[in-house]
């Protein structure tokens, strides 16, 4: 069984980061192992959260995983709290990175044209420089426009869509995929651009007319736990849109439903029989 290795905050109630990743990946028939970057009661979306940063934490956990010789496939970050943590993962990509392990950074920090509470376009530039690194990189469209010091653009046209995946790939990752991309009308789905092949990549289906918080997560965790499973990135990422909006499906018609995260509980079934 593959093994992932995921960095990121492990928000108590709020459905986002490891509470998505850690099922998800499970669920997708692979090992999940965590190092948690912070603690908050809720994520940062409630009016009111506690946040205990873990850094000091991180490095001892490193040495101690590096002393026991544990070695892991895939190394997945998503939210990451401070530019000590993006240089610690810098640090664990060294040690920890064999020629086949797959590295794959969410830079997971903002959204609809903003940053998220207590990010800044310094820590985007910082976050460019960890995608470089990356085997994959998932950011939604804002988070390409702070990475690349563009304007986040709410009306694109497919040429946009491109160009901005190519430029992505020139901060060093060999394949960026942007979600979210709505190219036609009652749509939305993902563009991909691998580097090496210089291929691009494009899946869509039904768009909701809703938006839910934590579907970035939902979906890097799918994708990844795909690609551990052998689906290519492409079919990675076509599963990640149909499990994405399955779990969008279930939480728009649950009349119990949180105003904070997906139901993806419940579109699991949909992701078991696909990597079945
Ligand atoms: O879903 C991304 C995310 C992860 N972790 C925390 C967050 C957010 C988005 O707001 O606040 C703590």
């Amino acid at each position: 069984m593959k093994r992932i290795m995921t960095v990121q905050d492990i928000s108590c109630v709020g459905k986002c980061s490891l509470t998505v990743a850690l099922p998800i990946i499970s669920a997708a028939g692979v090992e999940a192992a965590v190092l948690p970057t912070a603690v908050l009661s809720t994520h940062t979306a409630f009016p009111k959260y506690t946040f205990r940063d873990l850094t000091d934490e991180m490095q001892p956990i490193a040495d101690t995983f590096k002393e026991l010789n544990l070695d892991f496939d895939a190394l997945y970050t998503g939210y990451l709290g401070s530019f000590e943590q993006l240089d610690f993962i810098d640090r664990f990509i060294a040690d920890f990175k064999k020629p086949d392990t797959m590295i794959v950074v969410d830079p997971v920090m903002a959204d609809n044209g903003v940053l998220y509470k207590g990010f800044t376009q310094e820590f985007a530039d910082k976050m460019a420089k960890l995608c470089a690194k990356a085997d994959l990189i998932i950011p939604n469209l804002t988070e390409a426009a702070f990475m690349l010091h563009i304007p986040y653009a709410e009306n694109y046209d497919e040429a946009y869509v491109k160009d901005v995946l190519v430029r992505l790939t020139k901060l060093g990752t060999k394949c960026a995929a942007l979600t979210g991309i709505s190219l036609h009308e009652g749509k939305i789905g993902v563009y991909a651009y691998h580097a090496d092949t210089d291929s691009f990549y494009f899946y869509e289906n039904e768009k909701l007319p809703v938006s839910y918080h934590g579907t970035g997560d939902v979906f890097a965790s799918c994708a990844l736990g795909a690609c551990m499973r052998g689906l290519s990135v492409d079919e990675s990422l076509r599963l990640a849109v149909d499990f994405t909006l399955e779990s969008m499906k279930m939480t728009a018609k649950d009349p119990e439903r949180r105003f904070y995260g997906v139901n993806f509980e419940e579109a699991l079934p949909l992701l078991i029989s696909r990597l079945s």
